[in-house]
């Protein structure tokens, strides 16, 4: 009886089974019309979680909260971008897309492409794509092509080809996928009902730490309650372009997703760390998996590329004021990579192991 009027009280306020995906949610902030055809997975509404284990691990009062992405349809935060870039791509009469990828903007833009009835042709760098994206694009249906070079090859091509020959090209340099990728600044922000003191995330091309900028600044300028954070972008520090200003030819780190040496979006992350007062550092591939290994230890599995953003935090901690209140951005899900995980973890995993209750129990301890 007890239960039952407890439940009655807390479902309505807690139904959230009907968010329309992020455009229809955020449409007063995006350049749709009436007229956009609507491409969703019902992507966004994904889960600001607190992390105790961070939380006290950095002390002094710190609360640290994870923007979990990695719950997005297919399991990254570009499917924030995707749903915008497939809308308007289908709004402009376009037949094919194309990308460049580490692996998760191929698996969303082939789910997105499919859902809206568009070709994908998807280029990735041979052998450095982790087993489930590559799973992920294949099965979404699309034309997949492995080069012989690493993302930046492919970028460069797949630029070239958007040019000459009716394809839209919908890499973070389609401006339809920042403003998709923004709305989980506005996420955050309607769950904690302030800013974060710092927001922490990977970067790669730097498409992810530009959206969350522009959607921290658009809420600003609405109301000075929501302050702006201090944008703290972390790179592999064997792929870190950014952090050393200069072109890594040959980048390389577990983290896949990130193996970046040139990114697109150069000019607009130095543009982010200048207003922001951020900063961009290195993280070895140890720390990485140090941070990846924390969260999974808290029930939170991501990909490498995202324990980049924590590594990040706790490489700082001696540098965060006290009562501050910080935000990690887990761009993807632990399942992306699962060779990564089964390769670096701190389990008991016994094999060949005798199936008798005796043999199992001693095991065991008992
Ligand atoms: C999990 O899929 O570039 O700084 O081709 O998959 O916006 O590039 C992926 C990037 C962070 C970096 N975390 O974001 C691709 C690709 C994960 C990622 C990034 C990526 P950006």
């Amino acid at each position: 009886m007890i239960l039952n009027s407890i439940k009655q009280k807390l479902l309505p306020k807690y139904k959230k089974r009907n968010w329309p995906g992020l455009i229809n949610a955020y449409k007063s902030y995006l350049p749709v019309s009436n007229k956009t055809p609507i491409i969703t997975l019902k992507e966004g509404n994904t889960p600001l979680i607190f992390s105790e284990n961070l939380s006290n691990l950095i002390g002094n009062n710190t609360k640290v909260y994870l923007k979990y992405d990695g719950l997005n349809p297919t399991g990254s935060f570009k499917d924030r971008g995707m749903t915008m870039a497939i809308s308007k791509a289908k709004e402009e009469g376009c037949e094919a897309v194309i990308c460049a990828s580490t692996g998760n903007t191929s698996a969303s833009a082939a789910a997105y492409a499919s859902r809206g009835g568009l070709k994908s042709f998807v280029l990735i760098p041979d052998g450095y794509v982790a087993q489930g994206k590559l799973a992920q694009a294949l099965m979404y249906g699309a034309e997949v092509l492995s080069i012989k070079g690493n993302f930046d090859d492919a970028l460069e091509i797949v630029q070239k080809l958007s040019k000459e020959y009716p394809i839209t090209l919908v890499n973070s340099v389609n401006p339809y996928r920042i403003e998709g990728q923004k709305t989980a600044a506005f996420e955050i922000m309607d769950d904690l009902k302030t800013s974060p003191d710092w927001l922490c995330i990977p970067m790669g091309n730097a498409g992810n730490i530009t959206a969350y900028w522009k959607g921290f600044n658009e809420y600003y300028k609405k109301n000075k309650k929501y302050k702006l954070p201090k944008m703290m972008g972390f790179q592999s520090s064997g792929s870190a372009p950014l952090v050393d200003n200069i072109i890594v030819k040959n980048p390389e780190t577990i983290a896949t997703a990130i193996r970046i040496g040139n990114p697109v979006n150069r000019e607009k992350a130095k543009i982010v760390k200048k207003e922001s007062k951020g900063d961009f550092q290195s993280v070895t591939d140890n720390e990485i998996i140090d941070a990846y290994k924390i969260l999974a230890k808290e029930g939170i599995f991501c990909e490498p590329a995202s324990a980049a953003s924590v590594a990040g935090l706790i490489k700082n901690k001696n540098r965060i004021k006290k009562d501050s209140l910080i935000v990690c951005v887990l761009t993807g899900n632990g399942l992306k990579d699962p060779e990564c995980a089964i390769k670096n973890n701190d389990a008991i995993f016994q094999k060949n192991i005798e199936p008798s209750l005796k043999n199992i129990s001693k095991i065991l301890g008992y």
